[in-house]
């Protein structure tokens, strides 16, 4: 059976960042798996390039819509050819194939009866692209997903009968559990469908940067839903609406996405397939969100890491490793220069690395760096019994998108290698003439390294040729095959010389961005304890955004017995304002000039009508309420953690 991975097709409104270079790892390597497995793999990405988004950012770019768009998609492309992603296709939503293929879908599904012509009035957030119903607005006012002020729009559009899938959605999530994976994030897709589905939108006629009305309908007042154009992409980019020439491939295995969009994908999609009588794909495999040392990374606050930057300091092998291994598939992670350090130190460097080093240097010196597997399984069938169990669990835990534990398993390895080097010492066995068992361990050694290579390639492909090179063997379909499938050994060889693959990292190759905490501590903290349910993970402490404010402006909010309204200076481009209920307390002036220490990523709140964008820190006892202050003067928005 063939295969089809995906990415999610990135808006061109901004270069690509970790969070992208992430979805866009895991695919690959899923698909250099699946290749290496064998199987005739498709591997798609690319880029959304409609909507009011990306008209509204071209104008602000001073750009034509269409050059900005072609700008900003070579940037993704040179990013992918230059990390070497083995992409099959990148597909642009402005490719004209794409265009006529979403025009086709539309039709189909109109000609089936699932879209209609009506009004639409609701809440539009701009920059998800996306209508809400009131009652999940914040305060009425504001975006659920982002938080950002939406607008009241009312137009005449096409309706997709989304209402018409709920049931079939509903039974195919119960017969397929599978298809949302982790299948712990099934649930909220669950639930919102049962919570009820109203008919989609899916056409604009506020603005025109979208793919235009099948000429059959002739109504171009509208252009396309932006989603229903992007999600198309997954079929016109095998031809659908053209020749079909690849919809072999169809339905995709698995759709990567991150949390961000996956009802997007795990509802309307799967509608949109069932309208135009499709198969559904297997799984949508929907990862977490990625923050720097603790803050969600964003432009304003200038700490959005560039996956370049990452790549050209510390190697895009070594990043893309780190990525996969620091977080469960489906939980969201932290980057953070040290978290990076250690694995490159002590997991790339010290248990790869040096066991390659290790091998190198003894057989050079017993045996003139010829290796033989002779005698391993004479001297280490025990070793090959514990390494071979290793192997046969890994495909389990890819399938399941669980690349950490993946990675994790395969580790098992290279501890079974530095444990024989260790228990079995060969230049003791040298010294006592035993020459076959020292140069059986070194063997061991050398088939471990050949095996775990073979299943590292999906992750490190450049690294691990360099290694099996120096095993003097190539990894493709008929290497995993004999020594990975068929647990044979590897022949006899002359091992070759290397240079060291991981050098140690001393200290921070790149700058901290200026609002980083430069000692937030590592995200995960293993414990062998038992875990108390009051107690929390570090960071989830560093979730929140803790900040020295300077007060700039205070007054009191009339007819509030409560309530001050401060401006604070986080040291952002604007003030924020701040709904206080310390006026009991505090008078407004005695405030001007203060520092206080605030919460600053909650969520925006109205209080008696005011915005309030963040929450003061403050100690309250039977003798009253203090402000919590920093005990020195502080710059303005300097972290507190
Ligand atoms: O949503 N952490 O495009 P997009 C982890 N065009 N992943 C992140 C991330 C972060 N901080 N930030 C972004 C769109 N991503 C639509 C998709 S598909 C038919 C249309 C990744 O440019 C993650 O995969 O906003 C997320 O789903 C994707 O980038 C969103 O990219």
């Amino acid at each position: 059976m063939s295969k089809y991975i995906t990415t999610p097709i990135y808006y061109v409104n901004g270069e690509a960042h970790i969070g992208h270079a992430y979805t866009t790892f895991i695919a690959d390597t899923m698909a250099r798996y699946e290749r290496l497995k064998g199987e005739d793999t498709y591997f798609l990405t690319g880029t959304d390039e409609h909507g009011q988004k990306i008209e509204e950012s071209a104008v602000k770019a001073g750009k034509p819509t269409q050059e900005f768009a072609d700008e900003i998609s070579a940037t993704f492309k040179n990013l992918w050819d230059e990390f070497e992603i083995s992409y099959d296709q990148f597909i642009r939503t402005t490719d004209e194939d794409h265009k006529k293929g979403v025009q086709k879908a539309f039709e189909a599904m109109y000609a089936k009866g699932d879209i209609y012509k009506d009004f639409y009035e609701g809440h539009y957030c701009v920059s998800c692209e996306t209508f809400f119903p009131e009652t999940q607005l914040v305060d009425g006012e504001f975006c659920p997903d982002c938080g950002r002020t939406t607008s009241i729009v009312k137009e005449e559009s096409y309706f997709f009968k989304l209402s018409k899938y709920e049931d079939r959605l509903l039974k195919h999530y119960e017969d397929n559990p599978d298809f949302i994976l982790p299948r712990s994030r099934a649930n909220e897709v669950i639930n919102f469908v049962k919570g009820g589905l109203r008919d989609l939108s899916v056409t604009r006629t506020s603005f025109t940067w979208g793919v235009k009305m099948p000429e059959s309908l002739n109504d171009d007042k509208h252009v396309m839903y932006v989603w229903l154009d992007a999600l198309m992409n997954y079929i016109t980019a095998l031809g659908y609406g053209k020749d079909d020439a690849n919809m072999n491939y169809w339905p995709a295995s698995t759709h990567f996405v991150g949390k961000d969009i996956l009802r997007f994908h795990a509802i309307y999609w799967p509608a949109f397939l069932m309208s135009l009588d499709l198969p559904l794909p297997k799984t949508i495999g929907a990862h977490g969100w990625w923050t720097r040392d603790g803050e969600k990374m964003s432009k304003s606050k200038g700490n959005v890491i560039s996956p370049k930057e990452v790549a050209d300091a510390y190697g895009v092998e070594n990043l893309r490793y780190f990525m996969l291994r620091e977080v469960p598939f489906g939980q969201d992670g932290d980057f953070s220069q040290r978290a990076l350090i250690d694995r490159i130190n002590s997991e790339l460097s010290n248990d790869l690395g040096n066991l390659l080093n290790r091998i190198i240097g003894m057989s050079g010196k017993y045996s003139d760096f010829e290796i033989d597997s002779k005698d391993v399984q004479k001297y280490h069938s025990k070793e090959l019994d514990a390494m071979n169990e290793a192997l046969k669990n890994l495909d389990g835990f890819m399938e399941n998108l669980q690349t950490h534990r993946y990675l994790e398993e395969l580790w098992k390895l290279f501890a079974i290698g530095n444990g024989a080097i260790t228990g079995f010492e060969p230049w003791a066995k040298m010294k006592e003439g035993k020459v076959d068992e020292a140069l059986a361990t070194v063997a061991l050694v050398a088939n471990i390294l050949a095996k775990a290579s073979i299943m590292l390639s999906p992750i490190m492909p450049k690294t691990t040729n360099i290694i099996a090179d120096a095993l003097n063997f190539e990894i493709n379909n008929e290497s995993y095959k004999d020594l990975v499938l068929g647990e044979n050994l590897l022949k006899l060889f002359n091992i070759k010389k290397v240079p060291p693959l991981f050098p140690r990292v001393e200290e921070p190759l790149m700058e901290e961005a200026p609002v980083a905490q430069p000692n937030a501590p590592k995200k995960e903290v293993k414990t062998d304890k038992k875990e108390d349910d009051n107690l929390i993970e570090i960071g989830q402490f560093f979730e929140t955004s803790l900040k020295v404010g300077v007060v700039v402006e205070a007054e009191e909010v009339p007819k509030s017995k409560k309530l001050l309204k401060l401006q604070v200076d986080l040291g952002e481009d604007t003030n924020r304002q701040v709904v206080a209920g310390i006026k009991e307390f505090y008078s407004a002036e005695s405030l001007i000039g203060t520092q206080v220490c605030v919460v600053a990523n909650l969520k925006p709140a109205k209080l008696m009508g005011m915005m309030s964008e963040g929450m003061l820190l403050a100690a309250k006892d039977e003798d009253g309420l203090c402000l919590v202050r920093p005990e020195k003067p502080k710059k303005a928005g300097t972290p507190i953690g």
